[in-house]
């Protein structure tokens, strides 16, 4: 199989993200979504707090329902600092800038939403952090997540066999192919906006994805099948662009800080507090139809000696070592 990566180009006028001629600021930001997800409503609750913890006066813009295009476009934006001042991203659509960051996101990586709730309150992940900032322009400011993902697809998979050369998207950082294609399915990095597409028309056979974007993009009416293969715990940072965050005054860079690490708990809460009840919503309105999946350790056991060898390519042994032992 062939598949190309097209992303589509943003049609927005890309350029005054800030406006410095007055005293006034406006930041713009962007969504995938509506307002019914957690990604919005995190950003929402992000925009509230920073007016509250700042004197001066700043405004926002938030364009949502992918807008601005998806996060692959919002990375080169932020690194620019164009278009975007600020939005929420999956580690994993970084990696072109920072080949460290998609550690993560990296599947089976947490063990349950206690251990990734310890890690996300360490600063285990801080030289991941220093790396986006130095190699990206990128700060992340707060932590969202929560949401688990499994397997979407046209028709059930649910177990090893049926997984074996199974054409599944996957985001587009290395270590996500590398991971699906050690437990034997056949993955291909394919733009989000183009996921919905590829499997009506039949290019592949299905994605991953957690409940909250299965149901918020209708991805269930081309991939209403659910394995409950639960192999990542999303990381989701709140992100700004360095170009941009650096310019502004330093009271209302503390503000954002603040700001983000809140909104960030808000949203973890959220995201992983909703996460079973949306796919219930979903199977109850016949949208889904849930299976368990059975080899969800011999997955494990696969995916383990990637995670190894790419931690020790990027030199991340101990870090992994440690994110392991929390
Ligand atoms: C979900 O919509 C989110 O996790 C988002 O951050 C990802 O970019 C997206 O999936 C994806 O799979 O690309």
């Amino acid at each position: 199989f062939n598949f190309s990566i097209k992303t589509m180009a943003a049609t927005a006028v890309l350029l005054g993200s800030v406006s410095f001629a007055s005293a006034d600021v406006t930041l713009r930001g962007a969504s995938m979504f509506d307002e019914e997800h957690s990604f919005t409503k995190t950003l929402r609750e992000f925009e509230r707090l920073v007016a509250e913890n700042y004197d001066g006066e700043v405004s926002f813009d938030l364009r949502l329902n992918g807008e601005l295009g998806v996060e692959s476009d919002y990375v080169t934006y932020l690194n620019q600092g164009v278009a975007v001042d600020y939005t929420i991203l999956a580690p994993s659509n970084m990696a072109v800038f920072s080949e460290s960051i998609p550690l993560m996101d990296m599947p089976f990586l947490f063990r349950d939403l206690d251990h990734w709730n310890a890690v996300l309150s360490s600063d285990a992940f801080a030289p991941l952090e220093a790396d986006l900032r130095e190699a990206a322009g990128i700060v992340i400011v707060g932590y969202h997540g929560g949401g688990v993902r499994n397997l979407a697809s046209a028709e059930p998979i649910t177990n090893m066999e049926e997984l074996a050369d199974h054409r599944m998207r996957v985001m587009g950082a290395p270590i996500q192919a590398q991971t699906f294609d050690a437990v034997g399915a056949a993955p291909a990095a394919i733009a989000y906006n183009e996921v919905y597409n590829a499997i009506q028309t039949g290019v592949i056979a299905g994605f991953e994805n957690e409940a909250a974007s299965i149901q918020n993009l209708k991805f269930y009416e081309v991939a209403p099948h659910i394995s409950l293969t639960q192999h990542t715990i999303t990381v989701r940072p709140i992100v700004m662009s360095a170009a941009i965050f650096d310019e502004l005054d330093a009271d209302l860079q503390a503000a954002i800080m603040t700001a983000g690490a809140e909104a960030g708990a808000f949203g973890r809460a959220l995201e992983s507090g909703a996460d079973g009840e949306i796919l219930q919503e979903m199977a109850d309105a016949g949208q889904i139809v849930i299976h368990e999946f059975d080899g969800r350790e011999k997955m494990l056991e696969l995916v383990q000696p990637v995670q190894d060898a790419y931690a020790e390519e990027l030199g991340a042994t101990e870090l992994l070592e440690n994110v392991r032992g929390m």
